[in-house]
């Protein structure tokens, strides 16, 4: 069981480490950007993934000093990159709580202005999920977000229950499939027509799509044939350390 106190510890020992998976530009191959993603680097038990301590963070308050941690090492690493002369944006997933936490996007404007770091580099991720649990407030927050010129992406877009009349009115620049439906496309029509209809849906809205979780080299030409704008996954490349990113990039620019 895990115990509050050993994740406020870990914050406060520089216990927390992002990793980073870039996303690609179908259209052209070149790399966009990366999504940071957290690891707990546990003093006996090694890297541990997020899906085993996470949820613990988001049901408490530590998820608002746990996700301004993570935008403030985000936001620091993407403009040093930008600094070195990659031409690359950052995206950082968002919880629940968060989207009614008034202060967001203050704290965003303010972190962006302390790096220097163009609103736009920034994307944040959101399930729909987590839309739906208040949807009047997060509206609110989102739309105050939007307007700094941050973008927002919905994740693992397919699996929540937002209306499509909801999607209409949020500030939404990216629909990001769930990577469930890109594994099983090959293999299911039923599965296939719903990806159909996502990139459809998006590109009718004016939204961007990404195809998360793309494994093999089958599916990554079969979803650029789609249309899909961009995509991510391990055919493409694991989450890596920071230190991994330069060298990466180097090899595939
Ligand atoms: O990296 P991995 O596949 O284990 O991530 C599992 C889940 O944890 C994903 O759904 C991802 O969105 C979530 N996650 C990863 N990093 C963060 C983070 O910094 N903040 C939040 N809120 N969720 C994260
Ligand atoms: O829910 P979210 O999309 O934020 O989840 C991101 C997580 O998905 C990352 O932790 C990453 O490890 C995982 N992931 C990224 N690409 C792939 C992939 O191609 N296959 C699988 N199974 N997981 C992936
Ligand atoms: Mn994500
Ligand atoms: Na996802």
């Amino acid at each position: 069981i895990l115990l509050l106190s050993e994740l406020r510890h870990a914050l406060n020992h520089d216990q927390f480490v992002l990793h980073y998976q870039p996303k690609i530009h179908l259209p052209d191959g070149r790399v966009t950007g990366f999504e940071a993603l957290l690891r707990w680097r546990h003093p006996e038990h090694g890297l541990m993934p997020p899906a085993e301590f996470i949820t613990a963070i988001e049901f408490s308050d530590l998820i608002h000093p746990v996700t301004l941690w993570v935008l403030e090492n985000a936001v620091e690493q993407c403009k040093a990159w930008q600094v070195q002369g990659f031409d690359i944006s950052i995206a950082v997933n968002i919880s629940a709580r968060n989207l009614v936490n008034v202060e967001l996007p203050e704290r965003l404007r303010e972190v962006l202005e302390r790096h220097k770091l163009a609103p736009a580099s920034l994307e944040l991720e959101i399930t729909e999920s987590a839309i739906m649990r208040d949807p009047g407030r997060a509206l609110d927050v989102l739309e105050r977000i939007h307007q700094i010129g941050v973008r927002i992406a919905i994740d693992d877009f397919g699996t929540g229950h937002s209306s499509l009349a909801y999607l209409q009115k949020l500030p939404v620049d990216n629909l990001k499939i769930d990577r469930s439906f890109i594994k099983e496309m090959l293999q299911s029509n039923e599965t296939m027509t719903i990806v159909t209809s996502i990139i459809a849906l998006a590109h009718y809205l004016q939204i961007n799509v990404t195809a998360e979780g793309v494994e093999n080299n089958d599916i990554l030409r079969r979803v650029s044939r789609m249309r899909c704008d961009y995509a991510q996954g391990y055919q493409i490349a694991r989450p890596m350390p920071a230190e991994d990113v330069g060298p990466w990039l180097d090899k595939h620019l």
